[in-house]
């Protein structure tokens, strides 16, 4: 049955990204797919193809654990999700979002680079790396500098930095990408269209009162649905170019407050907003937006779903919470 299809590893396969990743890998039929995730975790069975899904415990902060992992299993490609993927907890614990996106990449390419067999490896950073990106450099391109302006965005950078060097030193075949906000299905509060999607849910089921509460409604954003990203990511797997990075992103951006409309209006019971200015942060970025032609151009990867189906889905997946 696993035929000649190659073996794909992902690690943080039961997180928000993985679970779409593995379910995209697992229906294409191309790849049969080994999904890490702690133990404690639970990766979202996808519908179709779950004979080819290995499911296996896999924390990165354990390098000997990886290291076997990946020597027995002999992935073919290996996807890095698994992180410390949230801006607000990494102010609040740098030192841990530096062992699992630092050191825990360290341990995977580490893992890959000792069991000698040709591998390539996708990590996966951020548009956080960017920061600050002056109006006039917008779109912003892959070959802009780096200002990051948290710890979570520090962190993706060395990982940046870690591979190109382990591609220079080692000859590893690493591509890099940076991911602009993802939207979609399942994934955690704390993420803008997460957020407000969970409360007009919660607000229908009569769980809260019908308010919204919202921060900074004029950030513009570039927001991806996860499915899209996936299929990018895919895509890099096979025709990226090993030490280079990629913007993954819609091109375009969005006002927050255009998202909270559609949202609104997608809402079966009356709803009001209200500014709450805990959440207004003053260092807010104002707004970023992704070049992709280097993804587009070298891949053929294209994003195909709209806004408001993200959109819909992301508060369908909350309504069935
Ligand atoms: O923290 P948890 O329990 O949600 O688990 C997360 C998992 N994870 C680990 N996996 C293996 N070993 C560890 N020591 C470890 N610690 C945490 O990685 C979670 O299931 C997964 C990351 O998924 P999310 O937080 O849902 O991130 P998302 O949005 O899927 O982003 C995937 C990647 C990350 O590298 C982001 O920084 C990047 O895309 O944007």
């Amino acid at each position: 049955m696993s035929g000649d299809r190659p073996l794909v590893l992902v690690t943080g396969a039961a997180g928000f990204v993985g679970g779409h990743l593995v379910a995209h890998l697992a229906r294409s039929g191309r790849y049969r797919v080994a999904a890490g995730k702690l133990p404690s975790e639970r990766v979202a069975a996808p519908e179709e193809g779950a004979d080819d899904v290995d499911v296996l415990d896999l924390d990165i902060l354990d390098p000997a654990g990886v290291a076997r992992a990946v020597a027995s299993r002999a992935p073919r490609y290996v996807v890095h999700l698994a992180a410390q993927s949230s801006v607000a907890r990494s102010w609040e614990d740098p030192a841990g979002t530096f062992a699992l996106n630092v050191q825990g990449t360290l341990a995977v390419l580490d893992a890959v680079r000792a069991a000698g067999n040709p591998c390539r490896v996708l990590l996966v950073g951020s548009s956080e790396q960017y920061g600050r990106v002056r109006p006039e450099d917008l779109p912003v391109r892959e070959t802009a500098p780096m200002r990051p302006e948290n710890p979570y965005a520090v962190s993706k950078l060395a990982q940046e930095q870690l591979a190109r060097l382990y591609v220079e030193a080692h000859g590893m075949d690493l591509v890099l990408v940076r991911s602009f906000n993802q939207i979609g299905p399942g994934q955690a509060p704390g993420f803008v269209v997460s957020d407000f999607a969970r409360q007009v849910a919660g607000i229908e089921r009569g769980e809260r009162e019908p308010v919204v509460r919202v921060g900074n409604l004029s950030a513009r954003r570039d927001f991806t649905d996860v499915r899209d990203a996936v299929r990018a990511y895919e895509a890099l797997l096979r025709a990226g170019r090993a030490g280079e990075a990629y913007n993954v992103g819609q091109g375009r951006s969005v006002a927050v407050d255009e998202v909270l409309g559609t949202l609104v209006g997608l809402s079966r019971v009356p709803v009001s907003v209200e500014v709450d200015p805990a959440k207004v942060r003053p260092a807010d970025v104002l707004e970023i937006v992704a070049d992709v032609a280097k993804v587009r151009a070298e891949t053929g990867w294209e994003p195909q779903v709209p806004l408001a189906a993200s959109l819909r889905d992301a508060l369908d997946a909350w309504r069935r919470c």
